[in-house]
C-alpha cells in the first residue's frame, strides 16, 4: 500500500468513526442464552438468563427469526415491553434523526399499533398506518433532539399499542407459536446526524428547499419514509419544514422518481396535508417562489393541485399525473407583506393508487429568489421615463 493510500484510509476511518452509531441496529448479533437452532420464530428473551447486544431490555420482549430471506432477525414488544440504548453525542450541536422499520406482529390486527420513541428531551408516537403502503414492513423516521458533543443519549422504544381484549397471551414459557395480539416488531434502527445550522444553497433564501437534509433510507426498505406532522420546523424530521399531515420522504435509489438531488416529498395524506416554513424577507420587496411539482413514477394517476402561499398571496398549480413521473415547474410571485413571510406548499387533492395506497404529489427544488420581473419592470420604467424626457424634449 502507497502511503497516500493508508493516508486516505485512515483518513476515512476517522471520518467514519466522527459518527455516532447504533450497535447491533437490527439484532443481528443474538442475545445471549437462546437455544441456537431454536424453531421459534418468537422466541420469549428473560433479562436475568438473556441479554440483546447493545440493547437493555424490559417487559415481554421476544427475538424474531423470521422466515423470509433478507429479513433476518426483529425484536417483538409485547405487554410494556420495552428496549433502550445509549449512544453518544460526538459532534458539537446536531440534529439527530432516527429511521426504523415497523409492523404489527400480527397482520390483522384490529387495533392502532404504536410506538413510542424518546430521547433525553423528547418523546414522540408513531403508528402504522396501513393505508400508505402495502408492504407489510413500514419505514418511518423521527427527530430525535438536538446534542452537543459528549452528551449520553438514551434512545427510549416502548410498545404503545392499544390493548386488545385478549390476555395472557404473552405470558413468558406459554405458547408462543401462536401470537393472538398486536404487539409490535421493529428492525433496522439507523440513526443520522445532521449539521445544525445547516448551509444555505446558493441564491436560494429558502434553507434546504430541495429537501436535501433528511433521514437516512435503510438498505433493506421497499418505500419511502413516512414522517408525520409537526408543527415546529426546527423540531421537525425535515429540518426548516413544519409538516402537516403525514409524507413520505422518497429517494432515487428506493425506486422512485425525484426531480433533484436524492431526495424529494410526496405527500401522501391528501387535502390540506404539506409543508410549510417561514422566511424572513424585506417587507414590500417583489420575490419569486419557484418549485416542482411531479408524480413519483408510483402509480399515483389524478390531478393534482397544489396549493401555494407565501404571506398573504395564494395561487393553486395542477399537474395532471399518469402516475409514470413526470414533473413541472411553477413560479408565484408575490410582494412580501410583512418581514417575517410564512410560507406552505399544501396539497388539496387527495389520491390513492389502484390499490388503494394513498399517494400524492411530490414536491421539490423549492427555490426562493428575489424577483427578476421587480428589475425587468424597473429597467422598462427606466427606459420609459428616459422616453418620456427625450419626448418631451422634443416637444418641448
Ligand atoms: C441445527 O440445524 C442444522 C440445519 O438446520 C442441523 O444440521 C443441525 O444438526 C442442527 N443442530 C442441532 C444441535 O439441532
Ligand atoms: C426469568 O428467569 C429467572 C431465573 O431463571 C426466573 O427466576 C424468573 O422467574 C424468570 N422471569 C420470568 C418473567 O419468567
Ligand atoms: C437503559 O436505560 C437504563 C435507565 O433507564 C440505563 O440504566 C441503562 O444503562 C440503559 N441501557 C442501555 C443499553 O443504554
Ligand atoms: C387474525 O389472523 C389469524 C391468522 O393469521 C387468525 O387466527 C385470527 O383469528 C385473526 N384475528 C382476527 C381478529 O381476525
Ligand atoms: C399452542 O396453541 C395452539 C393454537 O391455540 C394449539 O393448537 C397448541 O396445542 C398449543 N400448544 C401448546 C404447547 O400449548
Ligand atoms: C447499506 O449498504 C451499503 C452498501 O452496500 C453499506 O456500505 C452500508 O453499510 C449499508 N448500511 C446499512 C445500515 O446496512
Ligand atoms: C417507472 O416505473 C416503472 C415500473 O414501476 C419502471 O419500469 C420504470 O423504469 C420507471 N421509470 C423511470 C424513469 O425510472
Ligand atoms: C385553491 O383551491 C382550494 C380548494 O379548492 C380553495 O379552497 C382555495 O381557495 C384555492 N386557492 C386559491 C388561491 O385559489
Ligand atoms: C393492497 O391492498 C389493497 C387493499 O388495501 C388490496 O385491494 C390490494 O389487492 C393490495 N395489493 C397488493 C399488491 O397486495
Ligand atoms: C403492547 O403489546 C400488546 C401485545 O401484547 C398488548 O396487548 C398491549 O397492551 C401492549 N401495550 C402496552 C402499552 O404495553
Amino acid at each position: 500500500m502507497e502511503i497516500w493510500q493508508a493516508a486516505i484510509l485512515l483518513l476515512s476511518l476517522m471520518i467514519a468513526k466522527a459518527f455516532a452509531d447504533l450497535q447491533n441496529p437490527g439484532f443481528e448479533s443474538p442475545p445471549t442464552n437462546i437455544p441456537k437452532n431454536s424453531t421459534n420464530t418468537f422466541a420469549s428473551l428473560n433479562s436475568t438468563i438473556n441479554t440483546i447486544p447493545g440493547w437493555s431490555y424490559q417487559g415481554t420482549v421476544k427475538y424474531v427469526t423470521s422466515t423470509s430471506p433478507g429479513e433476518e432477525h426483529a425484536i417483538y414488544l409485547g405487554q410494556n415491553g420495552k428496549i433502550n440504548q445509549t449512544f453518544k453525542s460526538n459532534q458539537e450541536s446536531n440534529h439527530y434523526l432516527l429511521t426504523f422499520n415497523l409492523q404489527p406482529a400480527q397482520s390483522n390486527c384490529s387495533k392502532p399499533t404504536s410506538v413510542v420513541i424518546s430521547g433525553p428531551d423528547r418523546a414522540v408516537r408513531i403508528f402504522y398506518q396501513k393505508k400508505f403502503g402495502n408492504d407489510t414492513w413500514k419505514t418511518h423516521a423521527c427527530y430525535l433532539g438536538s446534542h452537543g458533543n459528549g452528551d449520553l443519549i438514551n434512545l427510549i422504544i416502548e410498545n404503545q399499542t392499544t390493548d386488545q381484549s385478549m390476555d395472557g397471551d404473552d405470558d413468558l414459557g406459554g405458547n408462543t407459536t401462536v401470537i393472538t395480539n398486536c404487539g409490535v416488531v421493529l428492525d433496522s434502527f439507523i440513526l443520522k446526524n445532521i449539521v445544525n445550522p445547516i448551509k444555505n444553497s446558493e441564491n436560494n433564501l429558502l434553507l434546504n428547499g430541495g429537501f436535501e437534509y433528511g433521514p437516512a433510507f435503510p438498505n433493506n426498505s421497499f418505500g419511502g419514509i413516512l414522517i408525520d406532522a409537526e408543527s415546529s420546523p426546527t423540531q421537525s424530521t425535515l429540518n426548516q419544514w413544519a409538516i402537516l399531515g403525514t409524507v413520505k420522504y422518497i429517494s432515487t435509489n428506493k425506486n422512485y422518481i425525484v426531480p433533484e438531488g436524492n431526495a424529494a416529498i410526496e405527500i401522501v395524506s391528501g387535502e390540506s396535508s404539506g409543508l410549510q416554513t417561514a422566511v424572513t424577507l424585506k417587507k414590500g420587496s417583489k420575490y419569486d417562489l419557484e418549485l416542482v411539482i411531479a408524480d413519483a413514477n408510483d402509480s399515483c394517476i389524478g390531478d393534482f393541485m397544489v396549493g401555494v402561499q407565501a404571506g398573504s398571496t395564494g395561487k393553486n398549480f395542477t399537474l395532471q399525473s399518469k402516475g409514470i413521473g413526470s414533473s413541472e415547474e411553477f413560479t408565484l410571485t408575490f410582494l412580501a407583506d410583512s418581514s417575517v413571510t410564512p410560507i406552505s406548499i399544501l396539497s388539496f387533492t387527495t389520491t390513492q393508487n389502484k390499490d388503494l395506497v394513498f399517494c400524492g404529489p411530490v414536491i421539490d427544488k423549492v427555490v426562493l429568489l428575489a424577483s427578476y420581473g421587480l428589475k425587468l419592470q424597473m429597467k422598462v420604467l427606466f427606459v420609459g421615463l428616459g422616453f418620456l424626457v427625450t419626448l418631451t424634449q422634443f416637444i418641448g
